[in-house]
């Protein structure tokens, strides 16, 4: 069996304590991919002590002669897409074209760091006091601890490591247990590219791991995208620490459909969105709004499409809707549609695990639907994470957008309508961090903020520029030339 290694200070190591554990393939439980260090807190000790030591020189060097290790970072992934594609594929499901997208987006944060690099512009404003110039400018954190889920295991890491590169801190990244693969590919494109010993380091394991990182004194910030429940005790053990930490959590993401749109757009769409990546996306459509004008037709039209999607091993080319990651978010989907039935929700289509031949082997569950789903039910307001979609009918727009906002979470959005007024009225209304119009509640772009309010985040945002407010920190500076003590708010009263 294959072994993997941590990635401390440059150097391929096992776990101190030389435990292991299992990768296993979603789409064939017969398929193992390898071992990998169960690590424990004498590890992330080590990662970080090797991150503290790297920061020294890191932070120093330009951030374009930075930016341009990113670069190269970036035509590693573009030269190995196609086998990083594959990897991900086998220890994560989702079919190939999709993990492809996935190292694509891997690929635009690293040159859109690079570029950045050449800017991470300060603010300057005028003195209120003669001969004095202000300015303010980004300074590095220090060392991040990244902690991220294994549904996108390039890009979302990416989103983190890259920016908090770029801008001079040094990192110390988890991936997740059910995707370690890809976080050691990870660990040899940025060395390839030139990165010197420890500015990068890899930490495999549970989340006695995570948490460990988490507790390091000398961690400065936690970026971490993952589940609610971790979300919130990340935040929790930060706030004691009086650490920073960006939090990107569950969603609940609606799509609204009104009776003037484009119905095959908005079939496509929720077809997409909902099914897409098995639905384990924080951003995947998991309502669907139906005005009630085009109610029965839509739903009618989209169970037929739906039934008609093809299940399967990521890695055959047919294939359209992966496995569900492991054994345990199987059973929570079959739970949630234990709990729908039993709340009253019509299960249209699915509601099941697949067994047919070889989907035997593997976490497969039916694409479902559930209609006449009320905003009382669970399956309304809970993140399944999963191909699960629940259905509900709107009066009209307002109630269409009363229903979408009826949750805790607030990640993605859309609308699909031909109707200008109601496409605005929804960018206004609707609360959630991204709201798209006539197309699908997924499909964020690397250089445009990405995060969401209410419960599914903190208040930061990743990607695009904003993302560089998680990673730096803020230094004033006032240049006085006057040759003599000009004191601020009473000698230029
Ligand atoms: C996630 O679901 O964790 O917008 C990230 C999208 C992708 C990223 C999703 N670009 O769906």
């Amino acid at each position: 069996m294959q072994q993997f290694s941590n990635y401390i200070n440059g150097v391929f190591v096992p776990a101190n304590n030389g435990r292991v554990f299992q990768n296993i393939n979603p789409a064939d439980s017969r398929d193992i991919i390898g071992e990998f260090p169960l690590s424990d807190s004498s590890d992330a000790d080590a990662a970080v002590a090797a991150a503290s030591a790297a920061f020294h020189s890191w932070r120093l060097v330009p951030a374009p002669q930075r930016g341009n290790i990113l670069r190269r970072a970036g035509d590693i992934f573009e030269r190995r897409k196609d086998e990083l594609a594959a990897i991900m594929t086998r220890e994560m499901g989702k079919p190939l074209f999709e993990t492809r997208g996935d190292i694509q987006e891997a690929i635009d944060t690293c040159y859109y760091a690079a570029t950045e690099g050449r800017r991470l512009f300060g603010y300057n404003a005028p003195s209120e006091m003669p001969n004095k110039m202000n300015l303010s400018f980004r300074n590095p954190v220090g060392v991040c601890g990244i902690i991220t889920a294994w549904n996108f295991p390039v890009a979302v890491p990416s989103w983190k490591i890259i920016p908090a590169l770029v801008c001079g801190n040094t990192v110390v990244f988890k991936p997740s247990d059910d995707a370690p693969h890809s976080g050691v590919i990870f660990a040899e494109i940025l060395a390839e590219a030139g990165l010197p010993a420890g500015v990068f380091n890899v930490i495999h394991g549970n989340a006695e791991a995570g948490a460990a990182i988490v507790a390091h004194p000398d961690v400065k910030v936690i970026g971490f995208t993952g589940s609610t429940a971790t979300g919130k005790a990340i935040a929790a053990d930060c706030g004691r620490m009086n650490k920073k930490c960006s939090l990107e959590m569950g969603g609940k993401n609606a799509q609204i459909v009104m009776e003037d749109a484009n119905m095959e757009l908005a079939l496509e769409g929720v077809l997409w969105g909902a099914f897409g990546t098995t639905g384990q996306r924080c951003t995947a459509t998991s309502r669907l709004i139906l005005h009630e004008a085009i109610h029965d037709d839509f739903l009618e039209k989209l169970i037929a499409r739906a039934t008609a999607l093809r299940l399967g091993n990521g890695l055959q080319s047919e294939t359209q809707v992966g496995p569900v990651i492991n054994k345990r978010q199987l059973e929570k989907i079959e739970n949630y549609a234990q709990i729908a039935r039993g709340e009253g929700a019509f299960c249209a289509l699915g509601g099941e695990r697949a067994t047919d031949g070889d989907l035997a082997c593997g976490n497969f569950f039916k694409p479902t639907i559930f209609t006449e789903v009320t905003k009382d039910m669970r399956l309304f307001r809970e993140e399944v994470f999963g191909p699960m979609l629940a259905v509900s009918k709107a009066r009209d727009l307002e109630h269409a957008i009363e229903l979408a906002n009826y949750c805790e979470y607030g990640l993605s959005s859309s609308i699909f309508t031909a109707n200008v007024d109601a496409a605005f009225q929804a960018i206004r209304d609707i609360e959630a961090g991204i709201t798209y119009i006539n197309a699908p509640t997924i499909g964020a772009e690397a250089h445009m903020p990405f995060g969401g309010i209410k419960g599914t985040g903190n208040g930061h945002r990743e990607g695009g520029w904003t993302v560089f407010d998680i990673f730096t920190e803020w230094k004033t500076v006032y240049v006085d030339y006057s040759g003599r003590l000009q004191r601020a708010q009473i000698d230029n009263q």
